[in-house]
C-alpha cells in the first residue's frame, strides 16, 4: 500500500466525518461567504484542529479570497490545504546515524501507545538490516515488562527488562551495556507513563539521561514524546506540559486511526516546537507510517464523501 493509502485508510473516520460535514455545509450555503467560512472553522475545530489553529486557517483564506477574488470551492480547500502544510512543517524522519549506537527514549502519558510504538519501530529497523535492543524501563508493573517482552519476542528483538519495581535507570544502564557488547545500532527505551506528577517524571527521565550521557557520551539520544490522538485537545496539554519538563526531539502521534479526532496533528504542530515524525495507524506491527504532512492533509481534508 502506498503512503498516501495507509494514510486515507488509517484517517477514515475523521476523513469520513470532514466530508459529511463538508457536504452539508456546501449544500446549505453553496457560496464563500462568512457564513460558510463561520461552518468551516466549526468543522476544523469539531475535527480537533484546535481552535487557535482553525482561526489562523481561516484568516488565510479570508486573505486569499481577498487577493485572488478566487471564493471557489476548489480554491477554498486548496488554501486550507496550503495552510495546514505550512503549520505541518517540513516532512522529519528520525535521525539515525550509522556507526554509531542511536538511542531513541520513548516518552508520554499512561497509554498513549509507547510500548507500542517502541515494537513497531524495532520491527521496522530490523527489517531495514539493523540490530536493535529495548530497553524496558517501565517497571511500574510487570505487565508492561510483559508487554515489551511480547514485542519482543514478535519482533525478534532482544529486550533488557528487571524486575518490577526496580530503578529504571539501572535498567537502562543494562541495556546500555547490551547494547555496546552486541554492537546494537538502536536501543529503543520504554518508559513508564504513570508517574504521578511532574517532578517525578522529571527525576526519572534526567536520572536516565544522566545514566545515558554517563555510559554512552557518543551516542546520539533521542526523546520521542508519543501522544494519542483520540485524547483530543489533552495531546496538546501534555505537549506543553513535557516540552517544559524534557529536552524533546521528536513527536509521534498514535490512534490516528481511532476516532474522527485526526485533526489534532495541526493543534499539536502549531504550537509544538518539535516536528512530528511518526503516525501511528493501527494496532497491527506495520500500521507505524513517517508521518508526511502531505499524505496526512490529503487524507484528512475531503471535500467528496468519494473522494
Ligand atoms: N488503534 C490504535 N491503537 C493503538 C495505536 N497505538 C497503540 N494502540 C493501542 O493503545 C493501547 C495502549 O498502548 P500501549 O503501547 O500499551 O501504551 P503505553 O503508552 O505503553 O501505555 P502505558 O505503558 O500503560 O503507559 C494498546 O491497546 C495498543 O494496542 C494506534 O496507532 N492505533
Ligand atoms: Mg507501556
Amino acid at each position: 500500500m502506498g503512503v498516501l493509502d495507509a494514510f486515507k485508510n488509517g484517517l477514515k473516520k475523521t476523513r469520513d466525518f470532514w466530508a459529511s460535514e463538508w457536504v452539508k455545509t456546501v449544500a446549505s450555503h453553496g457560496k464563500f461567504d462568512d457564513d460558510m467560512l463561520d461552518d468551516l472553522e466549526e468543522i476544523m475545530v469539531r475535527a480537533d484542529c484546535g481552535v487557535a489553529a482553525s482561526d489562523d486557517i481561516i484568516s488565510y483564506i479570508k486573505d486569499y479570497i481577498k487577493k485572488t477574488g478566487d471564493d471557489s470551492r476548489e480554491g477554498v480547500m486548496q488554501a486550507v490545504k496550503d495552510r495546514m502544510l505550512q503549520i505541518l512543517g517540513e516532512k522529519t524522519e528520525i535521525d539515525i546515524q550509522d556507526g554509531k549506537l542511536n538511542i531513541l527514549l520513548m516518552v508520554g502519558v499512561n497509554g498513549t501507545g509507547k510500548t507500542t510504538t517502541a515494537g513497531k519501530l524495532a520491527s521496522r529497523y530490523k527489517a531495514e538490516g539493523k540490530k536493535v535492543i529495548m530497553g524496558a524501563a517501565d517497571t511500574f508493573r510487570a505487565a508492561a515488562v510483559n508487554q515489551l517482552k511480547v514485542w519482543g519476542e514478535r519482533t525478534e528483538t532482544s529486550v533488557i527488562a528487571h524486575e518490577e519495581g526496580s530503578d529504571p535507570a539501572a535498567v537502562v544502564f543494562d541495556a546500555i551495556h547490551a547494547a555496546i557488547a552486541r554492537k546494537a545500532d538502536i536501543l529503543i527505551v520504554d518508559t513508564a507513563g504513570r508517574l504521578h506528577n511532574k517532578k517525578n517524571l522529571m527525576d526519572e527521565l534526567s536520572k536516565i539521561n544522566r545514566i545515558i550521557s554517563r555510559e554512552a557520551p557518543d551516542a546520539n539520544v533521542m526523546s520521542l514524546l508519543i501522544i494519542d490522538a483520540t485524547t483530543g485537545q489533552n495531546a496538546v496539554l501534555q505537549t506543553e506540559a513535557f516540552t517544559e519538563a524534557v529536552d524533546l526531539d521528536y513527536l509521534g502521534i498514535t490512534k490516528l486511526d481511532g476516532s474522527a479526532k485526526g485533526g489534532v496533528a495541526v493543534s499539536v504542530a502549531y504550537t509544538a516546537k518539535v516536528p512530528i515524525v511518526l503516525a501511528g495507524l493501527g494496532e497491527g506491527v506495520d500500521d507505524l507510517m513517517d508521518f508526511d504532512p502531505e499524505a496526512f492533509v490529503e487524507s484528512l481534508v475531503a471535500d467528496d464523501t468519494d473522494a
